[in-house]
C-alpha cells in the first residue's frame, strides 16, 4: 500500500473538508464517517460536506451527525478536499463542484476505474470492492482504532457495495476486512437488518401491483415489468421504492434479459435493462 501522496497530503495544517458524489450510498458515506473519525484523531479540522442530505436509512452510521448535505453552509477560509468513492466532477453535483473549485488542493480516493485528475492527487485501487475497505486500511497505515459505530458503518458500507459479499470485486481482502471488524464488535445480522430489513408496506403493495404486469417475451429469456403512476399512487409509494425490481426477474436461470418501464409521479416515461451471462445490454441502443 503506497500511501506516500495522501501522507503527503496531509501534512499541510488546513482544514479539510470530505465530499462523495451525489445521491451518496452506504459506501461513500461509510467511508466519510471513518476518514473523518482518522483525521479528527490527527488533531485535524475536519467537516463532512455533501451535495444531497444523509438518507435516512444511513442515520445509523452517524450517530453524531456530522454528515452534512443539501447546502454549501460556512466553509474555512481556506481548506483541502478529499473526495471519496468518485473521481468524477460530473458525479459530484453543484455543490461538489463549488467546493473542488473553492478548495484549495483536492485528492480523489476511489475503488472505481477513475478520470484522470489533472493536477489533482489521488489514490485509486479499482481492484477493491468499496471505498470502505480503502479507509480500514488507511485506519491501518495510521495505526487508529476506530471506535464501534464506525467499524458498524465500514462492515455497512462494504456489505452494501458488494451486494453482501458476492460482486466480482469480493476478494479475499474484503473478507478480511469483514473479519475485523466482526471482531471489532460489528454483528453482522444487525447490519443485514438496517440495511435491507426496513422497507415501508407501501413498497410492497407497489411490488404487488408491478409484479402483476410479468410477462415474458423469446421463450421466457426476457421478461417485461411495468410500473405506471397511477400504481405509484394505489400503493402510496415513492419512485424509489421500485429501486430493485428489475434485478428480481434475473433469479429466473431461463431469464436473460430484464425490461423494465416504469412512469415516475409526473407521468415522465423511461426504461431500464439489465442482463447477465454474455448479453450486452448496450447492444440494444
Ligand atoms: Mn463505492
Amino acid at each position: 500500500l503506497n500511501l506516500e501522496q495522501l501522507d503527503q497530503f496531509l501534512q499541510d495544517k488546513n482544514a479539510i473538508i470530505l465530499t462523495t458524489h451525489e445521491n451518496p450510498d452506504g459506501d461513500g458515506i461509510s467511508a466519510q464517517v471513518a476518514l473523518h473519525a482518522l483525521l479528527k484523531g490527527q488533531g485535524k479540522t475536519v467537516k463532512i460536506v455533501n451535495n444531497d442530505p444523509l438518507p435516512e436509512k444511513y442515520q445509523f452510521m452517524d450517530p453524531e451527525g456530522i454528515v452534512l448535505g443539501g447546502k454549501l453552509g460556512r466553509l474555512p477560509k481556506r481548506f483541502d478536499l478529499i473526495v471519496l468513492d468518485t473521481t468524477d466532477p460530473g458525479h459530484m453535483g453543484d455543490i461538489g463542484r463549488k467546493l473542488l473549485d473553492k478548495a484549495n488542493r483536492a485528492f480523489f480516493i476511489d475503488h472505481h476505474n477513475g478520470l484522470d485528475q489533472d493536477g489533482n492527487q489521488n489514490w485509486i485501487d479499482s481492484a477493491r470492492s468499496s471505498t470502505a475497505e480503502m479507509i480500514f486500511d488507511l485506519g491501518n497505515h495510521f495505526q487508529f482504532q476506530f471506535p464501534l459505530h464506525v467499524n458498524r458503518a465500514l462492515f455497512a458500507g462494504i456489505v452494501y457495495d458488494t451486494g453482501s459479499f458476492i460482486y466480482p470485486k469480493t476478494s479475499s481482502r474484503t473478507f478480511e476486512v469483514a473479519s475485523d471488524l466482526v471482531r471489532g464488535g460489528v454483528k453482522p445480522k444487525e447490519i443485514h437488518t438496517l440495511l435491507y430489513e426496513n422497507k415501508p408496506a407501501s413498497s410492497f403493495k407497489l411490488l404487488a401491483l408491478i409484479q402483476s404486469t410479468f410477462t415474458t417475451e423469446y421463450d421466457d429469456k426476457v421478461a417485461i415489468q411495468v410500473m405506471t403512476k397511477g400504481m405509484l399512487k394505489k400503493a402510496g409509494a415513492d419512485y424509489e421504492a421500485s429501486e430493485n425490481i428489475i434485478n428480481y426477474p434475473l433469479k429466473c436461470p431461463e431469464i436473460l434479459v430484464s425490461v423494465f418501464f416504469k412512469e415516475d409521479a409526473e407521468g415522465k416515461w423511461r426504461g431500464s435493462i439489465r442482463s447477465k451471462g454474455s448479453i450486452d445490454v448496450a447492444a440494444f441502443f
